[in-house]
This record gives C-alpha cells, sequence and structure tokens, in this order.
C-alpha cells in the first residue's frame, strides 16, 4: 500500500470536559459524570483530577465516591455531548474530508498529502488542536502515523492536550516498549494468555512465531501480529457508506488469454463506474483480484493522485496492475474481479482535471443514461465487445 498519513484525534475527558465549559467552576476539581452515587450505576467518564485519585470509566459509582469523596458527581446531559460532538465533526471536515468517526468524541482522518496546505501534518494537527480549543473549549489529543493502528496508539499516549507524530519506518520502534494492552483488541483475557507466553511488551509479541499466535488465537493472532509490527492496511471510511464497489467474473474454463481478460476487465469496470456515478461518489483505490487455476488469489491495490469515477480511468489502472501481476505469475486465471474504495464526495474543483477527463467523464454519464433507460446491452463499448457471448455476470 502506499505511503499515507493517518491522523487519530480524541478529546480529552469528554464528557466532563463539556461540563466545565458549560460551568467554569468544575474546571480544575475532580469531576465524574455518571450520575449520583447514591445511585446504582456507573462512571462514563471522569475528569484527569479525578483519574488521579484511580477513578476510570466503567467503574461503579459507590467506588468512585469511596476513593474519592470530594468528586463532584454529575447526570450529565447526553444531547449538549452529541451537539459538542458535531460541532468537533464539522472542524475536522473544515480540514480534511477523508474522516471516518470511531466515536462520540474520536476519528480518524488521512491527511495524505496534506502537507503541502499546511506545511507540515504537525503544523495541521496544531491548528486543528487550536481551533478546537478556541471555539468549544475542548483540548483534543492526536496521534499522527503511516497507519490507523500507530497513530491511536500515539494519540492514546499523548493524552492529555498532546501530539505525538511517529516517523515513518519507526512504527516498530515506537510500539516495541509499550505493554501489550496498549494494542487495541487486546483485553484482560488475551492479555493473561499473552503472559502464560511471556509475552509483556508490544515488541515481544511482534517476534512471536505466527504458528504459535495463531494456534492460541485464531485469525486475531494474526492481526494482533501484524499490529505490533506497526502493519495496519485499513482505510479511513466515511461512516455507513458502501466501503467498496466491485464485480467480479468466474471463467467457465481457466485462462491465459489476454484478450478475454482485458475485456472482462473492461466490462466490470464499466459497471464499477456506473455504480459509483449513480451513488455520485468518486474513488481513490482501484483494487484488482486474481484467482489462479490452483484457487489461490492474490489483490493488488493502487492508490491514485486524483479521485476517479470514469471506466476509462478504473480499467487503465486495473490493466496495469493486471500486467504486473501475470509478470511474475505463469498460471491460468479462474476469476478476474475489480473493485474501487476510498469513496468520497465529488471534487468539485475542475482545475484538477485536465480537458480530456472532463469529456471522458461526460462522456461516461451520456452512456450511464442510456443504459438507464434501455438497459445495460443498449451499448456496447470498447473491448467489451469481445464478449458478448462470453460474460454471464
Ligand atoms: P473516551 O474517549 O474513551 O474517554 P474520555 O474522552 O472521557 O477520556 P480520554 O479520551 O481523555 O481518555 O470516551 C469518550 C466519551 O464516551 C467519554 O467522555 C464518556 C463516554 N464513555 C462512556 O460513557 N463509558 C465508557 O466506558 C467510556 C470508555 C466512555
Ligand atoms: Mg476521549
Amino acid at each position: 500500500m502506499a505511503n499515507r498519513t493517518i491522523i487519530h484525534i480524541d478529546l480529552d475527558s469528554f464528557f466532563v470536559s463539556v461540563e466545565q465549559v458549560l460551568n467554569p467552576e468544575l474546571k480544575g476539581k475532580p469531576v465524574v459524570v455518571g450520575g449520583r452515587p447514591e445511585r446504582r450505576g456507573v462512571v462514563a467518564t471522569a475528569s484527569y483530577e479525578a483519574r488521579a485519585f484511580g477513578l476510570h470509566s466503567a467503574m461503579p459509582l459507590v467506588t468512585a465516591a469511596r476513593l474519592c469523596p470530594e468528586a463532584i458527581f454529575i447526570e450529565g446531559n447526553f444531547d449538549r455531548y452529541r451537539e459538542f460532538s458535531q460541532k468537533f465533526m464539522a472542524i475536522l471536515n473544515d480540514f480534511c474530508p477523508f474522516i471516518e468517526p470511531a466515536g462520540i468524541d474520536e476519528a480518524y482522518l488521512d491527511v495524505t498529502g496534506f502537507e503541502s496546505i499546511h506545511g507540515s501534518i504537525r503544523q495541521m494537527a496544531t491548528a486543528m488542536k487550536e481551533r478546537i480549543q478556541s471555539e468549544l473549549g475542548l483540548s483534543a489529543s492526536i496521534g499522527i502515523s503511516s497507519c490507523k493502528v500507530v497513530a491511536k496508539i500515539a494519540s492514546d499516549l499523548s493524552k492529555p492536550d498532546g501530539l505525538i507524530e511517529v516517523t515513518t519506518g519507526e512504527e516498530r520502534e515506537f510500539l516495541a516498549p509499550l505493554p501489550v494492552d496498549k494494542l487495541p483488541g487486546v483485553g484482560k483475557q488475551t492479555v493473561k494468555v499473552m503472559k502464560s507466553l511471556s509475552i509483556h511488551t508490544i515488541g515481544s509479541l511482534s517476534r512471536m512465531p505466527s504458528h504459535t499466535l495463531k494456534s492460541r488465537f485464531g485469525t486475531a493472532g494474526e492481526t494482533m501480529r501484524r499490529f505490533a509490527n506497526g502493519i495496519d492496511d485499513s482505510e479511513v471510511l466515511p461512516p455507513g457508506e458502501a466501503k467498496s464497489i466491485s464485480r467480479e467474473t468466474t471463467f467457465g474454463e481457466d485462462t491465459r488469454d489476454r484478450v478475454l481478460l482485458e475485456a472482462t476487465l473492461w466490462a466490470q469496470s464499466e459497471k464499477v463506474g456506473a455504480d459509483l456515478r449513480k451513488q455520485d461518489k468518486q474513488a481513490r483505490c482501484v483494487t484488482l483480484k486474481v484467482r489462479y487455476a490452483d484457487f489461490s488469489t492474490i489483490t493488488r491495490s493502487r492508490t491514485l493522485q486524483e479521485n476517479v469515477s470514469t471506466d476509462q480511468v478504473i480499467f487503465e489502472t486495473g490493466s496495469k496492475l493486471l500486467e504486473q501481476a501475470l509478470k511474475v505469475e505463469m498460471q491460468a486465471v479462474r476469476l478476474i474481479g475489480i473493485g474501487v474504495s476510498h469513496l468520497v464526495e465529488p471534487s468539485r474543483q475542475a482545475t484538477l482535471f485536465t480537458p480530456s477527463a472532463q469529456e471522458l467523464e461526460e462522456l461516461n454519464k451520456t452512456i450511464d443514461r442510456i443504459r438507464n433507460r434501455y438497459g445495460f446491452g443498449a451499448i456496447q463499448t470498447g473491448r467489451a465487445i469481445q464478449l458478448k457471448d462470453i460474460l454471464t455476470q
């Protein structure tokens, strides 16, 4: 996967901080949101002053009151938190549209390439923190890294009001000394099993043989090992949207016929492109999938400089990936597929497009309109003509 820059941002003691903005008398004091301690229930969040007494989220309120009798207990007002959350996300959106909210007070941003706008990603992150502070009165913590998992751990470690940037290539060294429970998904049970294997730090986890982890933790073991090595290819995805659009075709007979492979890819690209435009989306990543005669399957992705929505660019990208894949593998192909992911709102900056790209987009839209009216087969374009009798899906 191409080099990326990811920000993870999380507000500090969110519910309590909102209460402190609404009532400044609460500032600098041990405050708990979750309800009155006489009532059964748990701490939603505690201010950092209260955390110094050992209070934390999910602790029974009675225990919290015993550990910190002077704490101020508040019921909380979820509607207000939601309001602040929406404003927080809107500020992030001003900085970068590639956002994946990961909770009420946290989000991932794919800020790859944004240093040219802000001088550096660190400056961008600092500006974000300043705006959130000045407009909402809240402090945020930020992690910057080449992948989501490391960015998340970095922001967590920087709390409160912090900023940690992990240089690309130094992810492993950054993670190595940390205790394993800093990794997302590693809870108390997992920590116990890891202890029995003498795994205490993320570094020792990263050095464990794959098969040992697989036998103890199943497929989650492999994910943990990759995370421990600072490897996480997962994308920053907007919520509730189709994560990808794809088409694949299994051939009646395994084939090495380049003309057939390319023609199939073209027909698939047209359908993927049409779906993309129907959703009024553009994509940043194109993925080719190839399954060989022996059922081994590869996927190859390319992140593009500019958003795509035309069949031609999807096809050309897929075709280049296919060419590379076929160079290293001599087997016949059983299945081929193409997909787009990292879907975004169309960029309206016409200057980004060369005139020919704009013309292509117009042509694609015209063909879409005809097909919407008369059916997909009403127009056969380019290489797909060779497929009339072959394609079944
Ligand atoms: P978190 O971001 O996990 O916690 P936080 O913002 O209070 O503190 P920090 O990030 O500085 O460590 O959760 C965000 C909000 O979600 C939190 O303010 C309250 C709510 N929450 C609960 O209601 N119950 C919980 O168990 C947790 C963890 C959070
Ligand atoms: Mg938080």
